[in-house]
């Protein structure tokens, strides 16, 4: 038996993809600057770009697809998405947005009272930190002290440090303390899982210092899947309940539904019952997404999502997504490459600090190493290192990231083992030559979320 879960699915529909050959890769690459987010998508391979709204939608999904009901205001779709998310989160409030980054600029300025607050969180990911920083505030994050050393093999790596987050409460006072945002999984520190003891006790501590209680729930479903494998007590718990009882610990759930809502677009914000909050939201829903009962997601968007939320809940689904990921991560392992390990939710990811030492961190070894996969074998990967952390909102210095990390992204149900099999191979052929990798500069510098748009040279 193989010691990897099977695909609870079979396959019914295709999508054609090709490798275009060596010398048309070096030439894309040129012209989109050197920053893989600028090559079209008809001149990559393997797209690990990112998981998300890149995965497969089932035929349930496409099914109820042709059910949306595209009134402006009362869709019957609004109400069977309302209905799932209540159904899940136990909370009182929905309402769609149009992806993640939606859900933060509606409701993370409400939470700034003054200048000078910050928020705190395992880890911001990059749009979170900027809509904290946009809303005029800071973003603090208190990630535990493993979550960055690659090697230590410990089940939650995901999770905060409680000491230092009450440390950073205490250090600015509970009144600039905007909310605290709960990452599940931890994206930036490798698609790791928070445990519910760690949730717990986060969840307490705010309550004790009142304040306001965020799941940043992109990857709850697996982040779910994963206390249920490893956290003691909850072997013989469903991930719905498990699920639950992580939302019992916010107030304020937000989402984007691109990942474990398995739909190509869309976002949530769920308000536990704080009903002043869900007034303000929905003040700022209707200018910036759209009427509450669209939220800038189309009726048929909206019974796709349904449908996923629930679809993504399955254990057999969870067991055969987090086994793909572990397929790709233990053959790169094998390699001797530097991965984050234990292996996480929705990506494997490179340590390219150490598997590149010659490049400094400004000169971001791990898009360096990107586009070397790329040349070598028309995969995408994407930085998550001290490219995409930006710079300094005071002293414009480029910040550091604790680690330069390249991120293969697993986008769901969507590849087979045997493109696993095809990403090892290349990226052995990549970590042969690393030692002959060069650097990157600034050709052009976007001066927001600059990884997105940003170009660069080669240094010689
Ligand atoms: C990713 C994407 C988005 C995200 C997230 C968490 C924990 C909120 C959001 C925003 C972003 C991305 C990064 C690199 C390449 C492509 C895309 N994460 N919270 O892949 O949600 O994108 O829907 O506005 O991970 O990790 P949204």
């Amino acid at each position: 038996m193989t010691p990897y879960a099977m695909p609870p699915y079979r396959i019914k529909m295709v999508e054609p993809i090709r490798l275009i050959p060596k010398e048309d890769r070096v030439l894309r690459l040129k012209e989109a600057g050197y920053n893989p987010f600028k090559l079209r998508s008809e001149d990559v391979f393997i797209d690990l770009l990112t998981d998300s709204g890149t995965g497969a939608m089932s035929d349930a999904q496409w099914g109820a697809l042709m059910q949306g009901d595209e009134a402006y205001a009362g869709s019957r779709s609004f109400y069977r998405l309302e209905a799932a998310v209540k159904e899940i989160t136990g909370y009182r409030y929905v309402m769609p947005v149009h992806q993640g980054r939606g859900a933060e600029q509606v409701v993370l300025p409400l939470l700034v009272k003054h200048p000078g607050m910050i928020f705190l969180s395992n880890t911001h990911f990059d749009t979170t930190r900027a809509h904290v920083e946009i809303a005029g505030a800071r973003a603090v994050d208190a990630p535990c002290k493993e979550a960055f050393d690659i090697a230590a093999n410990i089940p939650f790596k995901g999770d905060f440090d409680l000491g230092l987050l009450e440390a950073q409460i205490r250090r600015v006072g509970k009144e600039n303390v905007a909310g605290i945002i709960m990452t599940v999984t931890n994206n930036s520190a490798g698609g790791q899982p928070v445990s519910l003891s760690n949730l717990r006790a986060v969840s307490e501590l705010a309550k004790r210092y009142g304040i306001c209680r965020i799941i940043d729930g992109a990857r709850y479903a697996e982040n779910a899947y994963f206390i249920k494998q490893r956290e003691p007590g909850y072997e013989n718990a469903t991930i719905r309940q498990i699920a639950r009882e992580m939302f019992e610990l916010a107030d304020v759930f937000l989402m984007s539904s691109k990942k474990d809502g398995l739909v190509n677009i869309g976002g949530l914000i769920a308000i536990k019952e704080d009903e002043t909050l869900f007034r303000m939201a929905q003040t700022r829903i209707v200018p910036y997404e759209g009427f509450p009962t669209y939220g800038g997601l189309a009726g048929r968007d909206m019974e796709a999502l349904a449908v996923g939320l629930n679809e993504a809940l399955e254990e057999s689904y969870l067991a055969y997504r987090i086994d793909e990921v572990r397929y790709l991560g233990e053959k790169l392992r094998a390699l001797g490459v530097p991965i984050q390990y234990p292996i996480g939710g929705h990506a494997v990811f490179v340590d390219c600090g150490s598997m590149c030492p010659q490049i400094p961190f400004d000169q971001f070894p791990a898009q360096a190493v990107c586009n070397a996969l790329y040349l070598e074998g028309g995969v995408r990967a994407v930085e998550i290192g001290s490219l995409l952390l930006g710079r300094d909102p005071d002293t414009n210095e480029n910040k550091k990231a604790p680690l330069e990390l390249l991120r293969l992204t697993i986008p769901r149900r969507t590849y087979t083992f045997q493109h696993w099999d095809y990403v090892a191979e290349a990226f052995a052929k990549v970590y042969a030559m690393r030692s002959r990798i060069k650097g990157l500069r600034f050709d052009y510098e976007s001066p927001v979320l600059r990884h997105f748009t940003s170009t660069f040279r080669p240094i010689e």
